[in-house]
């Protein structure tokens, strides 16, 4: 039935997303068929020497053509985001999957089924600079821009619901204490080092924040598998002026699923660019990625009915509570064609908001407000960004702001004020009705005041919430991560502060991490809040409001969705491999949605028993175990003993191993797999018929159906991980 309304939803639609593509068609550049040209038009005849005075004399300044491409490049940067400044984009759609959101809200583009909303999502880490590695550890940004017939809607997420700090005044401190210190800029994209932690543990409002960014969470397998949370509460209002709450979650359709610390480590030196490669490559291919966006509604008559407070960024709405509503799909089908003009020009902004949607008090967002039209100033360098292709919208614009640096647009007439008669008062403002943006009118009554409400004063429940939501395997890597973050803090004084902290969120949390941090945790720890919070009669309902003590919705694992689609699957082999055996299970992995490429010592044809020939994809120079989600070693006699005496294959196998990813083999490469120490799993004999999985290792005796060996692989394909293995340490990579 649910299947059904998405199917036609999708069937008969108002493509709005051509409009998009249309109006960006003026702006795209296609060199087909052209000459090359000056800025002004002028077809230029040669372009690899600059014009002198004899052809070894001095360049000369009449050289127009030099001095052109010269200052271009000169002026090729501007300046980087200050945070988020390493981004990834795509272009995309989205569309509803059905007019039923229409009870909350006037927005037609989430109402309107029959509309493909275009959308440009840009994907991001927070700390690193530009050039920074994509798999530190760190928050995701998750921008995206719709461009609505009623104008742009900018949806400025993050893949972790909640954020540090609670107002926006502490936003500059926190990103001078995660950035590289001011003295020599170090270290790069990486939260692990003094001023950060010191940071931290002087501001409790961070713990819930911490303790996401200490998880898998803060290192995603790739973009598309992630999941995104427009954090803070929002608004929507309905076409009779009604507003409720409203919490924004994006859930990717392949789950949410992570790298291993170690994995990340390595591959941000050995591919720097992962996750960009991953969302361009997945685009590239067509496996578009898709996520569904959700909300969480909260009546305004409930505003007190939790015991937290909905202004408060640090904090969820556990589903359990309020569960998510599926509002429509996103789908990225589209790469950027050029880098800078796309990824590196989009600007977003919490303040582009259309009829239908508004904000709240949150003083974090109240913040956002004021700083992102201000940060776009500076990289722009002037207010006419909103003109640049990327961030027009797909609706008409008219007003009086006519000039500035790059105006592009021609005004026509002499009228640029309003009111104004000569004009004929246009252009004219639009009612309500005729879709004019009316701010929700709020009731407001306060003192002016430096302060927080009271029922933003707790600072662990969440924290602990979240901690005992997780499986073991989580809480294990949470600890490891601590143990790395905070091992690479020198101060032993902010280590224990932090112990402090986490044993008001689980004592067993505190002591896990203290084994690995050489500190002990302190007695009758107290830190307090640096904000000031004054009670209020809200904040006294509140604390009576309702609450869970765990959500499983906030575990990854809980959570995971089992699919094999676009999962990279490496096949290792060296000549002297079954090739029916390595082309039936090739055929089958790919019919699964699954990628595959061979890897063998060195690029170039592999010879098979039967003579067949296979071209490998990458040699062992230029691949890694890391860029795979599993393995799969055909057997073959003499392909596995070349194997057996290669290091960098056997690394490659305790590596895929170490990282808890699906390996399989079948008869010879079972002597293989023990002769490489993949420890603590169970085998099947090579001779016989049977197929023995164990924990994600599949192997298969030579006499196993085939289709059988590969149906067993997919499924371990599809768990992702397979943590059990980690209780092992004696594995060596
Ligand atoms: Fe941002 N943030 N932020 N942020 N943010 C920026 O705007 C800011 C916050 C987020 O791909 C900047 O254009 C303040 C929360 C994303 O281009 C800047 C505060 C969330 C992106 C800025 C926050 C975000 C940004 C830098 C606290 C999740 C990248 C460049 C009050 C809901 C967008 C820019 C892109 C970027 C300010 C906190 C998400 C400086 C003041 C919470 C995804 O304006």
């Amino acid at each position: 039935m649910e299947e059904n309304k998405k199917h036609n939803a999708q069937s008969d639609v108002n493509v709005n997303e051509n409009t998009k593509n249309e109006q960006l068609e003026h702006f795209r550049e296609d060199p087909k068929d052209q000459y090359m040209t000056t800025d002004q038009g002028v077809r230029i005849s040669h372009t690899d020497d600059s014009l002198k005075a004899g052809s070894r004399g001095p360049t000369l300044m009449e050289d127009f053509h030099f001095r052109e491409k010269m200052t271009h490049l000169d002026h090729e940067s501007i300046p980087e985001r200050v945070v988020h400044a390493r981004g990834s984009g795509a272009h995309g759609y989205f569309q509803p999957y059905d007019d039923t959101l229409k009870e909350f809200t006037k927005a037609k583009f989430l109402t309107n089924p029959n509309t493909r909303t275009p959308v440009f999502v840009r994907f991001s880490t927070v700390v690193g600079s530009r050039g920074s590695a994509d798999t530190v550890r760190d928050v995701r940004g998750f921008a995206a821009k719709f461009y609505t017939e009623e104008g742009n809607y900018d949806l400025v997420g993050n893949n972790i619901p909640v954020f540090f700090i609670q107002d926006a005044n502490k936003f500059a401190d926190l990103v001078h204490s995660i950035k590289p210190d001011p003295d020599n800029e170090m270290p790069q994209a990486s939260a692990a080092h003094d001023t950060f932690w010191d940071f931290i543990s002087l501001m409790p409002e961070s713990m819930h924040m911490i303790m996401w960014v200490l998880s898998d969470r803060a290192i995603p397998r790739s973009f598309r598998m992630m999941d995104g949370f427009g954090v803070h509460t929002f608004r929507l209002i309905n076409e009779a002026g009604k507003a409720s709450f409203v919490k924004f979650h994006w859930r990717s359709t392949l789950g949410a699923h992570s790298l291993v610390w170690d994995e990340a480590q390595k591959l941000g030196g050995k591919d720097p660019d992962w996750l960009r490669r991953d969302l361009w490559n997945a685009i590239d291919m067509g496996d578009y990625p898709e996520f569904e966006l959700c909300v969480q509604i909260v009546p305004e008559e409930d505003e007190f009915k939790y015991d937290f407070d909905l202004l408060d960024a640090t904090k969820i709405i556990p589903e359990e509570l309020v569960p998510l509503r599926p509002v429509g799909k996103m789908v990225l089908n589209r790469n950027p064609d050029n880098f800078f003009a796309e990824t590196e020009q989009v600007a977003f902004h919490p303040g582009n908001l259309v009829p239908g949607i508004d904000v709240t008090n949150d003083p974090l967002l109240q913040g956002r407000l004021f700083s992102y039209l201000d940060t776009q100033l500076n990289r722009f360098n002037s207010s006419n960004f909103t003109e640049v292709p990327i961030n027009r919208p797909v609706c008409p614009v008219h007003n009086h702001h006519g000039a500035g640096f790059m105006r592009q647009t021609v005004n026509k007439g002499k009228v640029n004020y309003w009111p104004n008669s000569l004009g004929g008062g246009e252009p004219k403002m639009a009612s309500e009705s005729e879709g004019g943006y009316v701010h929700y009118m709020e009731k407001i009554d306060g003192h002016k005041i430096r302060a927080r409400s009271e029922s933003f004063n707790d600072h662990y429940s969440q924290a602990t919430l979240f901690w005992n939501s997780m499986t073991e395997p989580e809480k294990k890597h949470i600890v490891q991560a601590a143990h790395f973050e905070l091992g690479k803090v020198e101060s032993k004084e902010i280590r224990v502060r932090m112990l402090g902290h986490f044993s008001k969120i689980s004592n067993e949390f505190a002591e896990r991490v203290a084994k690995g941090i050489g500190v002990d945790i302190p007695k009758n720890f107290d830190q307090k809040s640096t904000g000031n919070y004054e009670d209020n009669e809200a904040s006294k309902q509140m604390k009576k409001g309702k609450s869970v003590k765990t959500s499983d919705r906030v575990s990854m694992e809980k959570n995971k969705i089992e699919t094999a689609k676009s999962r990279q699957v490496a096949i290792l082999l060296e000549d002297g491999f079954k090739y029916d055996e390595v082309m039936q299970v090739k055929r089958a992995l790919m019919e699964a949605g699954a990628r595959v490429k061979f890897v063998s010592k060195f690029h170039g044809k592999r010879k098979a028993t039967n003579g067949d020939e296979i071209e490998t994809d990458k040699s062992h120079i230029t691949t890694a175990s890391i860029m795979y989600d599993a393995l799969y070693i055909p057997d073959g006699k003499e392909s596995n003993e070349a194997m057996l005496n290669e290091g960098d294959a056997i690394h490659f196998i305790n590596e895929a191993f170490k990282h808890g990813k699906a390996i399989a083999t079948s008869g010879n490469g079972i002597y293989l797999l023990q002769k490489a120490v993949v420890l603590g799993v169970d085998f099947a004999d090579k001779e016989g018929t049977k197929i023995v999985t164990s924990k994600g290792v599949v192997t298969a005796g030579n006499e196993a159906r085939a289709m059988d060996f590969v149906a067993s692989f997919i499924d371990a394909i599809k768990k992702h991980r397979h943590w059990d293995r980690e209780e092992k340490t004696m594995v060596p990579a």
